[in-house]
Formats: structure tokens, sequence, C-alpha cells
């Protein structure tokens, strides 16, 4: 720990912060920021809401025991400052980073960590479950879930909220409203939820309802009185307590969010109430305290590397564009062409690249929140009455939506186009985001298709292609920059369940799975200069409808196969290769090797890294295409 931090450096149990005083609360506060500040300049992270919720953090930790009481974090992206203050500082500067600490709370990483969290909205309905956990064993210890504003715009918070309230358990749930999710907070919910808003509406309402009682015969300047000295009553009967209180919580707030003293009094008011659960509202502001970071708290909520001082970015951008750049233009000019085309996210314009969409076309553009669930369904409604909704969801947060692909979609056989972004390893986000599932869990579907570009100008091809589909289709597609080929011409319609051979060859034939197509050929090429013979390399585009032809007629000229896919094995692209050699009486004079994701949850670190480590990188490749043709020899010999 450096000697900058004397406070934080002193801190080895979160219990110390009881003792603290208000002026060393604020001098916490502000080494903890500046040591967020620094970790994540160099690992890049969530920023902006760790800043946010720094001084909540330490009221939280100056009121409750934590060696008893638990503490669950919704999405987790907050909890810098409180991994900081559970005995994780001197690990801190290993911030996910492979074999460091997580970007998220884990069960497996503190005693402190409750629950293990990154994808959103689930505080409620874990701590719920908690509570109940206490009460059945006789316990006494408070359960607290610290969710956000963007969070509480999923299905499953109200679900949690609903059953709170009706089971009536001790539970204390704290708002953490800074009007945000990662770009400003959507829908209804937040609009009420901005006491802005509801004060000036507040003020208009309570002006319209005198006037109307003035205007009663006789009675009404006497009813105007009465109303008026109840005007406190009418306040909180007209401000966000009211939704909280329909589901049967007792509400306390709005409260200060960087008072420190203010937090611990309103926290401690809420411990005390005794029959039931109860919200704490708590307004905060994203990346308070660096001054980037609350100018700019989109850009912030989850950022690269880049300089304390300035804030800007550490490198330069490459010029390469990324995935999500090339399919937010792609859309973008699909779009022009066809008004069919609607875009459709769940709370991450930015993320999946329809923030172009969004001022282009407003109004063919829909942020449902974080409600990924919704956002499916909402897209069945609109494709069968014609239109062609595209959903923009990573391949981790669409997992949620699996019933609405099946039931909603795929059952119906409706033309939603679905993009999914970040499929494959994403690096440092770890476990929770990994789109490590998508293959499998998409494939299985009836009337489902996807296609999984090899470079960003396949993208655009596959974007159209899916576009003029009449039926479900997915592109997934991977984080990060392409490959920086050309993307000339228009982009085209893609023949179905063909796919292409990208290098032709003898011994073995590699099958590489979208973005394993540029690193199967590198390690072919490879290969070819060390081992003397050149591998045949093939992309099948199509992962489903499979591209049967090239499959069969790779199966009768080559006996040694190798597929290579970013995500699980089990039930993934080359279980469906297998499955159809086997159904085809195909397999029998083929040896398969396949490289992919294992059966376990794949740890955070960096995209090269993850990639060496599951063989997935063009050296590990080259490795395995090597050692399946000395095989081969072997076999022959
Ligand atoms: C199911 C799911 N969908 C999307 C995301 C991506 N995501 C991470 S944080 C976030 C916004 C959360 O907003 P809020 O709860 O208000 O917290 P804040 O970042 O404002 O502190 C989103 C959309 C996610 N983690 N989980």
């Amino acid at each position: 720990m450096r000697t900058e931090f004397p406070l934080l450096g002193s801190i080895h149990a979160p219990s110390q912060l009881a003792g603290f005083s208000g002026s060393q609360l604020l001098q916490l506060a502000d080494e903890v920021r500046q040591r967020i500040v620094e970790v994540v300049s160099r690992n890049g992270g969530h920023l902006a809401p760790s800043l946010g919720t720094v001084e909540l953090t330490l009221a939280l930790l100056a009121t409750f025991d934590l060696d008893k009481d638990k503490l669950i974090w919704d999405v987790g992206h907050q909890s810098y400052a409180f991994k900081l203050l559970t005995g994780r500082a001197d690990r801190f500067h290993t911030l996910r980073t492979l074999g460091g600490l997580s970007g998220f709370p884990r069960i497996s990483e503190s005693p402190y960590d409750h629950f293990g969290v990154g994808h959103s909205s689930t505080s409620i309905s874990a701590a719920l479950g908690m509570a109940l956990a206490r009460d059945l064993a006789g316990l006494r210890h408070h359960v607290i879930a610290v969710i956000g504003d963007g969070a509480l715009t999923a299905g499953e918070a109200f679900e949690g909220l609903n059953l709170a309230g009706h089971m009536g358990k001790r539970l204390i749930v704290v708002l953490n409203d800074n009007e945000m999710s990662i770009s400003s907070n959507v829908g209804a919910l937040s609009r009420f939820l901005s006491s802005a808003l509801s004060r000036r509406w507040v003020r208009q309402a309570r002006k319209d309802v005198l006037e109307f009682l003035r205007a009663v015969p006789r009675i009404g300047q006497k009813l105007a009185l009465y109303a008026m000295r109840g005007e406190l009553s009418f306040k909180s009967f007209f401000t966000p307590g009211m939704l909280f209180e329909a589901f049967r919580f007792a509400y306390i707030g709005p409260v200060d969010g960087h008072n420190t003293g203010e937090l611990k009094h309103h926290l401690r008011m809420a411990a005390s109430v005794e029959d039931g659960p109860v919200l704490l509202h708590v307004r905060t502001r994203k990346g308070k305290g660096y001054a980037p970071a609350e100018a700019n708290p989109t850009h912030y909520h989850g950022v690269g590397l880049f300089t304390p001082e300035t804030g800007l970015p550490v490198s330069g951008t490459s010029g390469v564009p990324t995935f999500t750049d090339v399919f937010g233009k792609t859309l973008l000019r699909l779009a022009e062409q066809d008004e069919r085309i609607i875009a459709v996210t769940a709370a991450m314009p930015e993320g999946t690249g329809t923030d172009l969409f969004k001022q282009r076309f407003p109004e063919r553009f829909v942020d449902t929140g974080i409600c990924e669930q919704h956002a499916v369904t909402f897209a069945a409604g609109l494709a069968s009455r014609g239109y062609r909704p595209v959903v923009a969801i990573y391949s981790t947060f669409l997992q949620r939506a699996y019933d609405q692909i099946v039931h909603d979609v795929c059952l119906q056989n409706l033309p939603v186009t679905f993009c999914l972004d970040r499929a494959g390893l994403v690096g440092e986000d770890g476990a929770t985001h990994h789109g490590a599932f998508d293959m499998a869990y998409l494939r299985h579907i009836p009337n489902m298709r996807i296609l999984a570009p090899r470079n960003e100008d396949m993208l655009r091809h596959c974007l159209a292609t899916a576009l003029a589909s009449d039926a479900p289709c997915a592109v997934r597609y991977p984080r990060g920059s392409g490959h920086g080929v050309p993307l000339n011409g228009a982009a085209r319609i893609l023949p179905s369940g063909a796919g292409e051979i990208l290098l032709d060859g003898s011994g073995v034939a590699v099958i590489a799975v979208g973005n394993r197509a540029h690193p199967a050929l590198d390690a072919a090429f490879f290969v070819e200069r060390e081992s003397g013979f050149r591998p045949l390399v093939f992309d099948p585009v199509w992962l489903k409808p499979l591209p049967e032809r090239e499959l069969t007629d790779m199966a009768s000229r080559f006996d040694k196969l190798l597929i290579v896919e970013e995500g699980v094995l089990a039930g993934g692209f080359s279980s469906s290769v297998l499955e159809f050699l086997n159904d085809r009486g195909l397999l029998k004079r083929l040896s398969v090797k396949r490289i992919g994701l294992p059966d376990s949850f794949v740890e955070h670190g960096t995209q090269p890294e993850l990639r060496e480590m599951f063989g997935l990188d063009g050296g590990s490749i080259a490795g395995a295409i090597a050692a399946l043709a000395k095989k081969r020899d072997l076999a022959e010999a």
C-alpha cells in the first residue's frame, strides 16, 4: 500500500469504520477515490459507478456489522470501494487481471461477498432469500440490497419487491439513484424517480387541486386552506415513496448519497424498521469526485486504460474499426433502405453501436432499459406486424431471454434478427460476461438460424443476410477490433447454409468458427512453412443450418478434422458437426479434435491470455494441427 493512503492503509477490517469521525470518513473517501482512479487507469474497469458509491459504501460499513449483516450489491460494478475496505486493499492493484481480484463481488473471493454478480437486477431476490434463510434459522442480522435506478428497471427487481412486500420480511433495499443506467436511464420509472420532475409535477398538481377546490361554491376557500395545511402528506403521497409503499415497503428519502453523516443517520433509521421491508432512496452522482467521469459518466462507466491526470485514453485507436462500429454503421445503411427495420437495445446503445441509429432514426429506435426478456418479446410483437426488429444484446445478457427466444420468436417463426455482440471471450470482465454459451443455447431451437462472421466485412454480409431472412436469425460476433479487412461494396446476401473454403489443402481440415478463422489461417500458413504440408481451412459462416455439402465433402477427403470455436464445447458448434457426421454415417473413418471452452467457468484475464490458455490462439491452433497430422503419420506407419 502506498504511503499517500494513510487511512486506507490502516484498515484491515470493515468494522474499524464504525469508530471513524466525520472528518476521517471524508479523508477516507478521498483516499479511496484516488486509489480507485489510480488502479482503474492502469487496469480498466467500472470507474464512474464505483466513484459514485464511495460515501454510500463508507456509511454502510460504518453503520452495519458486516461480520454478521449481509450486504448484497446489484451488478457489482460499483463495489470497488467495498473491495478496498473489506480486506482486499493489498490486492487491489490486481483488479481484473489474470489470477487477480475480480471486477465483481464473488463468493469465492471474500467472506464479505455473499452473492456473486455481474448481471443486473438480482439483488432484491437474492437478499429476500437470505432474509427468509435468516428467519428460518432464528437469527437477527440485517440483509441489505443495494440496487441502482438502472437495475431497477428490470422485471426481476420488481418481482423481488413484489414478493418482499408480500412476505413482509425485514429487509433493507438501498436505491442508488443517479438517474443513469450506462447512458441516461429510460422508462416511466426513471421519470417518476426524478425528484426535479416530481417536484415540478407536485407543484402543478397542487395548483390544479387548489384552483379546483377554490371554485367549489361557498366552502371552496375553506377547503383550499385545509388542503394547503395537508401539503406535507400531499407531497409524500406524490413522490417516489408512493411507488414503494404500494409494494408495502416503508420508504425513506431521498437522501444525499455523498453526505456520510446524513447517510448513516438514515441507514440507522432503515435498520430500525422491524415490521417489514424498507427502501432507502439515495441520490448520488455517477463519477463523483473525478471531473472527467462526472462530465461524461457514460464513457467512464466502463473504461479502458487512461491517464489519471487528464482522463485521456492511454493509446490512440489502431484505426481498425471494432465489430461494434461496423455493425452500427451497417445497420444504419440497411435501415436507410428498409423502413421496416427497428433497432432494439436493452440499456446498451453505446455498447452495441445502436447509438448511431438512435440519432438518425429516433422513432425507430427503442431502448427497453435492462429488460432483455421484454426486449425480445417486444421485438416479436413488432415482427408479427411486419417489421424487421434487430435486437442488439450482448451474448451473455441474451441468456436471460431464453424462453422468450423459444416461445415468442422461434415457435412462431418470426423474423427477429438477434445481434449478439461480445460473443466468445470478452476478457477482463470475466466469468459473468464471457459470451460462452450462445452457440449451445441457440442452435437447438427449431427455426433459429445462426451466422458467425469471421471479420468485420463478413459481419456486414451476415447482417444483410439475417435481415433478408423470413425467419429468426442470430449473428454472433466478438468483442474488439476487426481484422482491418477492406469494406468494399454493398452488404450482400450470403447463400444459406454454405461456408467458405479459405485455404484448400490436404492432411488436416480445420473448421474455424467466426473470429477463429483468421488465426486458423495464420496457423495453417505457419504449418505449411514449418512442416511442409498445407492444411485446409474452412469457415462454416453458417452455424445453423450447417454447411452440409462441404462437411460431407470434407469427411470424404480427409480423415483428420480439427474444429475450433470460441464457445463451450458442450453442445456447441463442434457438437453439431459431430452429430451431423455421425447421423450420416460419416464419422467412422474420421478422427476429430475439438478446441473450445471447457465445462467450467472461464475467469478474467486479457483476451489473448485466455485464448492461449484454451488453445484458441493461432500458435496453439498450429500446434494442434501439427499434432493431429503427426498422429495420422503414426497411424499409417
Ligand atoms: C442483465 C444485464 N444486462 C445488462 C447489463 C449491463 N449493465 C451493467 S451496469 C448497467 C447499468 C446499471 O445502471 P444502475 O443500476 O443505475 O447502476 P449505475 O451504473 O448507474 O451505478 C448495465 C446496463 C448487465 N450487467 N446485466
